[in-house]
């Protein structure tokens, strides 16, 4: 039926056009409402949503039954006039002249107003038509081509790596088994070793690829697969670590906001730019305890810093706050002593403001052989597992660090999203790996 390949529009360009314009669409029927021989379907397609009015008189019987059959989620092609009205939502009605539909829906959609969370992300594969997930997901495209511009502008190498390993970077609690061929080997927590392997050839390197947890807890943080934006730089210490993560946070938010103005619209959110402008303030963990004192924790040193006492932390802070020095026993074998305090790491952890908690891990690697063979005996880990990692400071080795940065808690925190799942297309948790 529909040949005018030049009157193609998408739903985005008809709020630009001239009033009388034709025009020809394809898209989903997202909501229909009938007074009988006048038809408004509110249609949708990936920019958007406009009304189209199908009035009987105006187009043939064959397109109006059609229409009259085109359930919610029915997809149609359809022709018709640009009229502007202010009567319809954006100002903006396309005055219908024929309609085909493409495919009805079969059922009624499953997906309705006031629809519990459970039956939201049951159906997300059907759930994801909401012109407002969609909007998250656009924003989402918008901060990791944010976040490659960052590292491109700077000299990083994108590399990819493994996903199937046979070591924990990040403790073997949260450790996902996988059956490789009869032998035990995991799902990768971080690519941080990789990315330390690189730099001897590369110097800068960053990826962003998934990461695996089996995070036992059920919080509004936690997935079990999460996207992970993680940098390693030779030659670098904790003060060029500091400020290379202030700057990525920096631009990637910045960023986002001007490429994302007709989704934030659409949301009716804004992202608070003014949060990442200056530096960010720097606190270690010693002053981290007496800020928890102050709110009536028991801060003892050596106390870990989980979800609630980064909500009470952060809250503290308009701007996100580094926390730096945590003590040896809470972080990882890899992480280098403070040559000042041995006691404590050169690590910092980025905690978003208004309680959101961590976004960023990170540190300076310990760089001596013997040292770090050390530390993964101290932990009572096996050397041999770790060969390869140990072998990277046998042969030149030099002071690099690296931080990692979780997307969906990025997202969570600059769109104010209740739960990271949200930030998620097919989100996974302890409860949820469907679809
Ligand atoms: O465990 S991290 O704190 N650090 C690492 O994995 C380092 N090996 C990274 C590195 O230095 N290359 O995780 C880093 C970030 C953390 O701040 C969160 O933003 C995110 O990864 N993260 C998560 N997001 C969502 N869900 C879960 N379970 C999760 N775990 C970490």
């Amino acid at each position: 039926m529909m040949d005018g390949q030049g009157l193609r529009r998408s739903v985005r360009e008809v709020f630009e056009v001239r009033d009388g314009e034709e025009v020809e669409l394809r898209g989903w029927v997202w909501r229909k409402r009938e007074h009988g021989r006048l038809l408004f379907i509110d249609l949708r397609d990936s920019t958007g949503v406009v009304q189209v009015a199908v009035n009987s008189a105006r187009v043939g019987p064959e397109s109006f039954s059609e229409a009259s059959r085109a359930g919610r989620e029915s997809s149609v092609e359809l022709r018709g006039f640009v009229a502007h009205d202010p009567r319809a939502p954006g100002g903006v009605e396309v005055r219908c002249s024929s309609l085909k539909l493409i495919s009805p829906s079969l059922d009624d959609f499953p997906i309705r107003k006031g629809a519990s969370a459970r039956v939201l992300y049951d159906n997300r594969h059907l759930y994801l038509r909401s012109p407002r997930v969609a909007a998250v997901m656009r924003i989402r495209s918008n901060l990791v081509w944010a976040i490659h511009e960052f590292f491109r502008s700077r000299g990083f190498v994108e590399i990819d790596c493994p996903t199937l390993v046979t070591a924990a970077v990040e403790g073997g609690a949260t450790l996902f088994e996988v059956n490789y061929f009869g032998r035990k080997v995991y799902l990768t927590q971080s690519v941080q070793f990789y990315q330390e392997a690189a730099i001897y050839a590369l110097e800068k390197v960053y990826s962003i690829q998934p990461s695996f947890r089996a995070e036992k807890s059920r919080t509004t943080r936690h997935l079990t697969e999460f996207w992970h934006v993680e940098a390693e730089m030779a030659h670098a210490g904790l003060p060029e670590l500091l400020e290379t993560v202030e700057e990525l946070v920096r631009y990637a938010v910045t960023r986002t906001a001007e490429l994302s103005e007709n989704e934030l619209k659409l949301l009716g959110r804004s992202i608070k730019t003014e949060e990442v402008e200056g530096r960010f303030p720097r606190i270690t963990y010693g002053e981290a305890l007496d800020i928890l004192s102050r709110h009536g924790f028991k801060a003892e040193w050596g106390l870990d810093i989980g979800a609630d006492e980064e909500r009470i932390i952060s809250s503290d802070f308009e701007k996100p706050v580094f926390l730096t020095h945590f003590p040896r026993m809470l972080k990882p074998f890899y992480h280098k002593p403070d040559p000042l305090n041995q006691d404590v790491t050169l690590s910092a952890d980025l905690l978003a403001p208004r309680g959101n908690g961590e976004i960023v891990g990170s540190g300076v690697r310990i760089e001596s052989y013997d040292e770090l063979k050390a530390r993964i005996l101290e932990e009572g880990l096996n050397p041999e597992d770790y060969y390869w990692y140990l072998d990277l400071r046998k042969y030149g080795s030099v002071p690099h660090a690296g931080f990692g940065l979780g997307v969906e808690r990025v997202l969570k925190w600059i769109l104010g999203l209740p739960h990271v799942r949200m930030a998620a297309l097919f989100p996974r948790t302890i409860s949820r790996v469907t679809p």
